[in-house]
């Protein structure tokens, strides 16, 4: 049927599970449409919200629609649309911001409340009713599992190859009947290729022929690449060190800029046979694969820039064989994440000096994206890198403060923070001796002289020693960039 036809099924108030990871495999034609029903809705004087739940961020055509609109009342997890961030900081959006490993067990364990709709992009449905997963698989296997209905949009525009290129796992279950999960090599195959479905509760079928978002990539900056050059040089010293094989480990890489041009800098480091164990595969870790210095990756979602794509498309073949795409609760598992030794690579917006760190929040009260699968990284990994310039809004901010505005991942989760200013390895330090560290090799050298000063009156305040703060003045830094624009006194 139609779009507009499908989205009539919605009804207010429900809560829809949609398919979408990182701007790609999300549904692009019933959202639109469940929009336009919002408006003419609202326009008649009807109240008319919906709860989106989704696998990660996605595009103007479903988040955008939906916030221009009015038409979230809840949403969760990660998102990174520009409308949408909006209304959640406007305070009209209920943002539920969860570790993306645990959105489907959460949903599964009934934590959440009941999922009414979900709407799932597809390639193909085979006859036996079975589904071939697009270009992200996210929530998808649970929402199909535990919604009420289902809506499928049959988009015929990704490549059709894409069709074996997932790993469907259906061997989770519920405590106390949890069993380990056998996978014991980043790119192993645990599942089946396709999702399942009842077809008794599939409400609706939609044609599309759409693209997915595919944004393009800054080129890398200078401090991109001062970034990556810190971490390369740091990898080559722990293999020399033996506390990474030569290979290294499996890579896992965040989303933006930064965390692109890392993946860059791996292109002429030392390292060959690289695994990649992420959840999106970004054109940096294509790149890698296309030049074999990456054997194989493991992701949940393909989001690549328009010319990466149309490598990708051209060469599918050779990729199938080299990617594995997987449900976001496996990519991200704790679990395989402590198991395989993954090294994580994530960028924040700011570090405090004792090496807690924020991913999410501006000046401590405004949601930026969310805290998408860091923390399932970050924990967990064998290594933990999380990287940011050292300043940002033409130096008015210094990324390194006396004390983060907000929290994502404490001290006890980060191991090494690097800026283009150098890298502070954290490991085994004591808050003291991280903070002398993080503001020597970290800081900018504009903001260094104030954040010693800061560091040196807490030591000698009186107070207590351990992790030396003076809690009148943590947060002034923030406060003065609001009031003046600038943090600095
Ligand atoms: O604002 O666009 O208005 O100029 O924050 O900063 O430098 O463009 O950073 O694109 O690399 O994103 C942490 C947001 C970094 C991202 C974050 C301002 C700055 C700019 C963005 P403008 P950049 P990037 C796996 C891993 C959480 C999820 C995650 C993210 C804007 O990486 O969302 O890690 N991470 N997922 O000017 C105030 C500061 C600031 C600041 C920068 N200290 N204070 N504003 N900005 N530093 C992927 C998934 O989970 C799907």
């Amino acid at each position: 049927m139609g779009a507009a036809e499908a989205a009539a099924l919605i009804p207010a108030g429900a809560t829809v599970g949609m398919s979408g990871f990182t701007g790609s495999g999300h549904p692009k034609a019933v959202p639109q449409a469940l929009a336009a029903r919002i408006e003419a809705e609202h326009a008649a004087g009807r109240p008319f919200k919906v709860n989106v739940w989704t696998g990660a961020s996605t595009s103007p055509e479903l988040d955008g629609a939906l916030a221009k609109v009015g038409g979230i009342a809840q949403r969760l997890p990660f998102q990174s649309d520009p409308l949408c961030r909006q209304r959640i900081n406007a305070g009209e959006i209920d943002y539920v911001d969860i570790h993306l490993s645990h959105v489907a067990q959460q949903a599964w364990f009934g934590f959440l409340g009941p999922l009414d709709v979900a709407v799932v992009e597809v390639l193909g449905i085979l006859p036996d009713g079975r589904l071939i997963p697009s270009a992200s698989v996210g929530n998808n296997k649970t929402w199909l599992d535990i919604a009420q209905h289902v809506i499928l949009e049959v988009n015929t525009l990704p490549p059709r190859e894409l069709e074996g290129m997932h790993d469907i796992y259906y061997g989770t279950a519920i405590p106390p009947r949890r069993k380990p999960i056998h996978l014991e090599h980043a790119t192993e195959r645990i599942g089946e290729p396709y999702l399942r479905v009842d077809p008794a509760k599939v409400i609706a079928v939609v044609p599309t022929h759409h693209a997915d978002r595919h944004t393009a990539f800054a080129k890398p900056d200078a401090d991109s690449r001062a970034i990556a050059g810190h971490i390369i040089d740091f990898l080559a010293h722990e293999v020399q060190k033996g506390r990474l094989p030569k290979n290294m480990l499996p890579l896992q890489s965040g989303v933006g800029n930064v965390a692109n041009a890392v993946l860059a800098g791996l292109l002429d480091g030392p390292f060959e046979e690289l695994l990649g164990f992420s959840e999106v595969l970004q054109d940096g870790m294509l790149e890698l694969i296309r030049t074999g210095k990456m054997r194989a990756a493991s992701a949940t979602a393909i989001s690549l820039s328009p010319e990466a794509m149309r490598e990708f498309t051209e060469r599918i073949d050779f990729y199938r064989e080299r990617i594995v795409l997987r449900s976001q609760q496996i990519s991200n598992h704790p679990e395989l994440v402590r198991r395989l030794g993954v090294i994580a690579m994530n960028a924040m917006i700011e570090a405090d000096i004792y090496g807690n760190v924020n991913s999410t929040h501006l000046m401590g009260s405004a949601m930026m994206n969310g805290i998408g699968g860091s923390g399932d990284f970050a924990r967990n990994g064998y290594l933990s890198f999380f990287v940011t310039p050292s300043t940002a809004k033409g130096g008015s901010i210094s990324c390194i403060v006396p004390m983060v505005s907000h929290v994502d991942h404490t001290e006890h989760d980060t191991q090494i923070i690097v800026t283009e200013q150098g890298l502070a390895d954290l490991r085994g330090l004591s808050p003291r001796q991280r903070a002398q560290v993080v503001i020597d090799r970290c800081a900018h050298p504009d903001w260094r002289p104030l954040l010693q000063d800061y560091f040196d009156r807490a030591r000698r305040s009186g107070g207590a020693q351990h992790t030396p703060h003076l809690l009148g003045e943590a947060l002034t830094w923030h406060q003065r960039w609001l009031d003046t624009g600038s943090m600095r006194p």
